[in-house]
């Protein structure tokens, strides 16, 4: 089965745990795992969560980053300062992977609304300034949970795509284009 690796990238206590467990089943210790169907075809995403507390973090990212497929940076929407060390992230990611990891800017807690500290507008500029997608989620009501890892797979998806079609065409072969898009703000 088409299975894909997802790690996710975030100050403590932004709701990464939250986000995880929401959709997927435990089985091992900060890996989860979950099948799900996108454009009626059956994949499997695990989900590698690793709390900000961990000792060696430093090492532990660096094999999480080799590892991982596609990369999920979190912030709280209550949490300005999550949100202004989002970049620190990515420039760890992109300083062990190269050029054009798939990203995908989340915003969690969305149903704190009285408490929001970075605006919907932040965040999607954040992202167009990544060249990424960007989600707002909420682990406690669901919002847009399974919408993010849809999207998720799909860009993943797209990703793998493009890579087969350059390993297999010619330089002056048309490139063929992803079949689905996500939304990019
Ligand atoms: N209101 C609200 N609370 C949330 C949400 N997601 C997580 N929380 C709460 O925020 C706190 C921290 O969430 P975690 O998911 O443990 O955060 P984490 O990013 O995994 O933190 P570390 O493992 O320490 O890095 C917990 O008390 C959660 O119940 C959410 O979407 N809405
Ligand atoms: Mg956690």
């Amino acid at each position: 089965m088409e299975s894909w690796r997802v790690a996710l990238f975030g100050d403590g206590g932004v709701g990464k745990t939250g986000l995880a467990t929401q959709t997927y089943d435990p089985t091992l210790e900060d890996v989860y795992r979950k099948q799900l169907v996108v454009d009626n075809k059956i994949c499997s995403v695990e989900v590698i969560d690793i709390p900000q507390e961990t000792e060696h973090y430093g090492l532990v990212l660096d094999q999480l980053i080799i590892e991982g497929q596609a990369f999920l940076l979190i912030y709280s929407i209550a949490s300005r300062s999550s949100f202004d060390r989002i970049e620190i992230y990515r420039q760890a990611i992109l300083r062990v992977k190269g050029p054009n990891p798939i990203f995908v800017l989340v915003g969690t807690k969305s149903d704190k609304a009285a408490e929001r500290e970075v605006s919907k507008e932040d965040g999607a500029a954040l992202a167009r300034s990544f060249g990424c997608t960007f989600e707002e989620t909420s682990a406690k009501t669901a919002q847009n949970v399974e919408q993010l890892f849809t999207c998720l797979v799909r860009n993943m998806r797209d990703t793998n795509m493009r890579d087969t079609n350059m390993r297999d065409t010619k330089p002056s072969e048309e490139k063929k284009k992803p079949k689905h898009k996500c939304q990019i703000f």
